[in-house]
């Protein structure tokens, strides 16, 4: 007997804005909480799905919450298919663009879709794409945003309880000599073998980029992300030929035709495509076979409980990115071990909400 047809219902969205451990403290803003929108997709069936957003701005929240209403009408009594609603949803939503918060929603709706399909198939989302649960690589991407150099040591430090082998240094002071400083503090507080990555929230001009980038090479630098602009490539493959630490992008490509344009230009050396802005389950999968054609190291950015599964079927997988964001609201949150993300052993993708806390940071 295969697993009952499953039709959707209702798609239930509630907002909520939880504290962080440590804000962000990127380029571009500063994070001090994390607006997340948390999804219900009910079955006919009694199957329930379940999926998070992460909204940026707390405005956003109600929006996109707004957008899963117009979605629910379109999509009501229709089989739980994430590919075929792709299809139906992407035409529907032509007119306004399937773009920024739209993109958003859809992949809001997917990822619960195959949430749901994995729990009707009693699997964990990880064995139901073809896979096996196992520990997945994590480095600690809490924290460590722009500040005084030895705060920014002292942070990194503190970043590898849990037995973390690599964290994440935001970048993109006002100087390139401020930069270095930062970089060089928490460098010598880590143990060689620990990776320091950086993130520059597109902070930089090309020229500007090429300039850092130089002077970070040989600094011990693991990858250099978001330099300039997310969406030159070309000038991304600028920095990508002329620098010898690794340029690393994803997180803004919207679906992976933006990922398979950016690697057409060669605009970096590995990527990180975003859960909610790559299309969901469904397009992060598009987005690995795009990455494996061409050997390129693919890592996750945010949603750690749902990239660790998905990682876990990505062929050239990487690193995922760990935040502790959603823990406050979950009732399981993720656990690392030895610095890898455990996949859960339970049907689905293991997200389950803890409701007293939802009821306590609820925005929407
Ligand atoms: C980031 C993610 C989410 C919000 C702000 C900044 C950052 C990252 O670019 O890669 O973690
Ligand atoms: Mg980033």
């Amino acid at each position: 007997m295969g697993a009952p047809q499953l039709t959707i219902r209702t798609i239930r969205a509630v907002g909520v804005e939880v504290p962080m451990t440590y804000p962000l403290g990127t380029s571009a803003a500063t994070v001090r909480a994390a607006p997340l929108l948390l999804i219900d997709l009910e079955t006919e069936q009694g199957v329930t799905g379940r999926s998070y957003l992460f909204c940026y701005l707390p405005a956003a929240a109600p929006a996109i919450a707004g957008l899963l209403g117009e979605v629910e009408r379109a999509v009501k009594g229709d089989r739980v298919a994430p590919v075929e609603l792709w299809a139906k949803l992407s035409k529907r939503f032509t007119l306004i663009g399937v773009q920024g918060i739209v993109r958003m929603a859809l992949a809001g709706l997917d990822i619960a879709c195959w949430d749901a399909l994995a729990i009707a198939a009693g699997l964990p989302l990880v064995s139901y794409l073809g896979g096996t649960p196992q520990p997945i690589p994590a480095y600690n991407s809490c924290g460590l945003g722009l500040m005084a150099p030895q705060a920014a040591a002292d942070e990194a430090e503190k970043l590898l309880a849990g037995g973390f082998r690599a964290v994440k240094l935001r970048l993109g002071y006002p100087t390139l000599e401020a930069d270095l400083a930062a970089v060089r503090a928490v460098r010598r507080r880590l143990p060689e073998d620990i990776a320091m990555m950086v993130d520059f929230n597109q902070a930089l001009t090309v020229a500007e980029a090429l300039r850092r980038g130089r002077a970070l090479d040989g600094e011990g630098v693991y990858w250099i992300e978001e330099p300039i602009r997310h969406d030159d490539y070309s000038g991304a493959a600028v920095l990508a030929r002329e620098l010898a630490t690794p340029i690393q992008i994803g997180e803004n490509f919207s679906g992976p035709r933006a990922m398979a344009e950016a690697l057409a230009a060669g605009a970096c050396d590995y990527v990180m495509p975003d859960l909610e802005r790559i299309g969901g389950v469904t397009g992060w999968q598009r987005a690995a076979g795009l990455a494996a054609a061409r050997d390129i190291e693919m890592s996750s950015h945010l949603f750690p409980e749902l990239s660790a599964h998905l990682l876990a079927v990505t062929p050239t997988r990487h690193w995922l990115e760990y935040v502790d964001w959603a823990n406050s609201i979950l009732a399981d949150p993720l656990r690392i071990v030895d610095g890898k993300a455990v996949i859960p052993d339970r049907p689905g993708n293991g997200l389950a909400w803890n409701d007293g806390a939802v009821a306590r940071y609820r925005i929407v």
